[in-house]
């Protein structure tokens, strides 16, 4: 039987990841929407299928456009197909009921367009209680600062995903700090060059390694926040 006339329905869990993965891997929109359905109906949670299946698949991607097994256009074909899956987990994701808990202005920085990572994590902050904001790609100081100054955000989140654009998220808190804004804002960095010494180095308040200690983070963060401000209020 060939890829063509292959019934996706027909492989157990194991085998239709894999299947996924390949597909991803090829750029293959529509199976890796099947896909994703698949597994829903089968009962896997909407974050398994991101976990386990999408991103899992996506890693063997950014290893071989590492080696220049693969190339941009190809990549772009993978990550399209990975935003058409986010896109059925999206609502699924924000659907948990959870209370509102805080907000956040979230963008990738300046130079960067890589956009995957923060809208995952956009998605599942959102799926937290999080009201995001999200600003989008290639972003100068500017349009953080009109942002926090429009939805005045408990948190402000950057991403980069290049050694050459992650030093901007510099540029921005160091603009905070000459505007005497920066402790206004919970600042939080992420993107796979990143580490905790740099985003400690930049004056960030914390780094976070995927969107699930994005939330994590954020969630202490808020929680800290709002316990000063009634502390204060109190006093
Ligand atoms: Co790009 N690219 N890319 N790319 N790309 C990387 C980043 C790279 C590591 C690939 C490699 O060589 N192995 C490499 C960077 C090397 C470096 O700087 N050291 C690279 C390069 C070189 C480039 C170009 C320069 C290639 C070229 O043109 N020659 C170019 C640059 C374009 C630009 O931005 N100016 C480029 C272009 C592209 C595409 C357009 C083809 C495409 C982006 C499509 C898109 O995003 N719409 C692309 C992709 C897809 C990748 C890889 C393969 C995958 C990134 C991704 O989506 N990962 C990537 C390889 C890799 O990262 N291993 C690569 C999945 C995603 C879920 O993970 O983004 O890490 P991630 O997000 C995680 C965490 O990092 C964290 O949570 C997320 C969810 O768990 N996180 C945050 C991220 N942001 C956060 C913000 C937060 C909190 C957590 O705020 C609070």
């Amino acid at each position: 039987m060939s890829d063509d006339e292959l019934d996706l329905n027909t492989l157990n869990d194991d085998e239709l990841v894999e299947q996924m993965g390949d597909d991803l891997y090829d750029g293959l929109k529509e199976e890796i929407e099947v896909g994703t359905h698949i597994l829903l109906d089968r009962g896997w949670t909407p974050y398994d299928v991101l976990t386990k299946s999408l991103v899992a698949g996506m890693t063997i991607v950014g290893e071989d456009f590492r080696d220049g097994i693969l190339y941009v256009p190809e990549v772009l074909m993978a990550a399209n197909a990975m935003k058409a899956g986010m896109a059925i987990l999206k609502p699924l994701l924000a659907e948990t009921g959870a209370p509102r808990i805080g907000s956040m202005v979230i963008g990738t920085v300046k130079g960067d367009i890589h956009d995957i990572g923060k809208n995952l994590v956009s998605m599942m902050m959102e799926g937290a209680g999080f009201e995001v904001v999200d600003i989008g790609i290639n972003n100068p100081v500017e349009n953080y600062l009109d942002a926090i100054e429009e939805h005045k955000p408990d948190i402000l989140g950057m991403s980069a995903l290049l050694t050459t654009t992650m030093p901007y998220m510099k540029v921005v808190i160091e603009t905070l700090v000459e505007k005497g804004i920066r402790d206004d804002y919970i600042v939080l960095v992420g993107g796979a060059p990143l580490n905790e010494a740099f985003a400690e180095s930049i004056g960030a308040d914390g780094y976070c390694r995927d969107a699930a200690v994005a939330v994590e983070t954020a969630k202490e963060f808020v929680a800290r926040r709002h316990n000063m401000i009634g502390a204060r209020a109190n006093a």
